[in-house]
């Protein structure tokens, strides 16, 4: 019998990709806010296993856990969480930044991936061989300027990602951290605030990720024979040598 995979964020970017990469050989439950893009992603993907889609946003805890509790009991036997679902919203010096910004990113990246994995973990020890793969950001091992909330939310990911693996040993519960760099998604689009131009200049003069790219990192990890777990993989376009340093021509 398949294995089933719990991604959030799968609406689009390396969420997306993820998805697509792993449905031959997995069930998939797939989740986002826009209901219209999980259901063509369904459609696209249930030629090749089981899809269930379930619409949340991350922040709202009631809704997270309902989303979850309510699950059919066939799907319920969940045995790799990937904690996707995440964005940064602004680019400014944190003193002049928005603050609504630098909430959500807050509420979204770090409070969202603990309800998610909160309700999900009960689900994860009653697998044979589960796993959680959070993705973090290399924006979560260095900061830089006018990014500092989102890189505390990512430095927090990095942290819940150890911390969770100490804690789940007693069950089995493989945990890897992925950070990638500079991958070309609807990131920056985001972060810009729609501002295509803007977030143009983001992959300007170099050959960024692509999200595929991260989604064949995951499955790496995720076909590792089961007595071995990647911790930590940091994952960066040939032009990348840390947070900032990008060689541009
Ligand atoms: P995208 O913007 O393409 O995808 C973000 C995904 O997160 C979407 O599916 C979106 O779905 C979901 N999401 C955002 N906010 C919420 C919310 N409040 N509730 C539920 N789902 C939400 O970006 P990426 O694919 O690039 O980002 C995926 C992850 O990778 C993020 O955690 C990001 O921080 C991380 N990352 C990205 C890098 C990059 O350069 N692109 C580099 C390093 C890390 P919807 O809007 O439908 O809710
Ligand atoms: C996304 C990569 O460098 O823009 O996490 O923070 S970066």
């Amino acid at each position: 019998m398949k294995r089933t995979v719990f991604i959030t964020g799968a609406t689009s970017g390396i969420g997306m990709a993820t998805a697509k990469s792993l449905a031959s050989n997995y069930r998939l439950i797939l989740c986002g806010r826009r209901q219209e893009r999980l259901d063509e992603l369904q459609q696209e993907l249930s030629q090749l296993t089981e899809v269930k889609t379930i619409q949340f946003d991350v922040r709202d805890k009631q809704a997270v856990f309902n989303a979850i509790d309510n699950l059919e009991e066939d799907w319920k036997t969940i045995d790799i969480l990937i904690n996707n679902a995440g964005n940064a919203h602004g680019l400014a010096p944190f003193d002049v930044a928005d603050l609504e910004d630098l909430e959500s990113m807050i509420d979204i990246n770090v409070k969202g991936l603990i309800y998610v994995s909160k309700a999900i973990i009960p689900l994860l020890k009653k697998s044979t061989n589960a796993h959680i793969v959070n993705i973090s950001s290399i924006a979560g091992k260095e900061v830089y300027a006018n990014g500092t909330t989102y890189c505390a939310s990512k430095a927090a990911v990095e942290s819940l990602s150890k911390g969770m693996r100490f804690d789940l040993l007693p069950y089995g519960i493989k945990v890897s951290n992925v950070a990638p760099g500079a991958v070309e998604t609807e990131f920056s689009l985001v972060r810009f605030k729609g501002d295509e131009s803007l977030a143009g200049n983001v992959y300007n003069g170099f050959q960024p990720l692509v999200a595929e790219d991260i989604a064949n990192a995951i499955q790496y990890l995720l076909d590792q024979p089961e007595h071995v777990q990647i911790a930590d993989v940091t994952v960066f376009p040939k032009a990348q040598a840390s947070g900032t340093t990008i060689f541009r021509q």
